[in-house]
């Protein structure tokens, strides 16, 4: 092969499937769990979210797992752990990183930790993210349910004629069960933009006027890989700053860094409570 982007082999560069089976078996031996339950994606903002979830029973350098990249951005993590659920028998796969669509690898290589997690027994994935906001009432640092989505990177997971149903792709009762432990909680529509510059002013106009109300680089495309392997799907967003020409102040990686940081109690505590509050649901 010529590039050498891609990781994968030439047999599965044909079968993402495979690829995400081979990956699982690799998770299963070095964490010693069966099945994993949840999987977790965090987001920028997210990092700290896992440790309240429960004990880190395995963590595995993304670099270990097939088809797995390290971690593109500063300030994620490449780490895939296995952590369990305080008080309870069921294990969360955490992904501490995820690949971009802006990376240049391919849709496969965005959503393959959704593939490899379905691949794990996972039934419901958590996907995290740090996002621009078109609420100014939404301060940096504010948590938001995704409701809905915009794909607007004209790329789809899916390949040949898989014709997914997306209604209610966030599963309602998962976002009922978000704001059972958070009443506060508010839902918005993502927009994903290709990146990974951020929108122009008239684009984040855009985004509003077509319904959009928080503006990010991932998770459309994962949420839909996740829906075609029959998972249930929580998307939780964190603002981190407000969208461009929202607010006068231009946006900074840094300053996204920083509210996560600022955020990072509130929504560790969040995604723990939803965690738990998902595995009791299901008991
Ligand atoms: I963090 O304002 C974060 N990610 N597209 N726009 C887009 N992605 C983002 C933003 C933002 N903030």
């Amino acid at each position: 092969m010529s590039s050498d982007l891609p990781t994968t082999t030439a047999e599965h560069d044909s079968d993402p499937t495979a690829l995400a089976c081979e990956a699982a078996d690799v998770i299963t031996r070095r964490t010693g769990a069966e099945r994993h339950d949840i999987a977790l994606v965090l987001g920028s903002g997210w990092a700290s979210a896992a440790d309240l979830v429960g004990d880190t029973i395995a963590e595995i350098p993304n670099t270990d797992v097939p088809g797995f990249h390290p971690a593109a951005v500063p300030g994620h993590h490449g780490t895939i752990r296995s952590v369990r659920v305080s008080g309870h028998d069921a294990r969360v796969l955490v992904f501490g990183t995820r690949t971009h669509f802006y990376e240049g690898r391919g849709v496969r290589a965005v959503v393959h930790p959704v593939r490899v997690a379905a691949a794990c027994g996972a039934s419901t994935i958590v996907l995290t993210n740090g996002c621009g906001g078109l609420r100014p009432e939404w301060r940096p640092g504010t948590p938001v349910l995704i409701r809905d989505h915009i794909n607007l990177t004209a790329h789809s997971p899916l390949e040949g004629p898989t014709f997914v149903d997306l209604t209610d792709l966030y599963t309602p009762r998962l976002r009922e069960l978000a704001r059972s432990v958070d009443p506060g909680l508010d839902e918005g529509v993502y927009v994903q933009f290709r990146g990974p510059h951020y929108e122009t002013p008239a684009e984040v106009a855009m985004a509003g006027i077509i319904g959009g109300d928080l503006v990010g680089m991932s998770t459309t495309l994962e949420a839909i890989a996740a829906r075609e392997a029959g998972m249930d799907v929580l998307g939780i967003s964190l603002v981190t700053n407000a969208a461009a020409g929202i607010s006068p102040d231009p946006l900074s990686h840094a300053e996204v860094v920083a509210a996560g940081r600022a955020a990072a109690d509130r929504c560790g505590r969040l995604v723990a409570d939803v965690v738990r509050a998902i595995v009791e649901d299901a008991a």
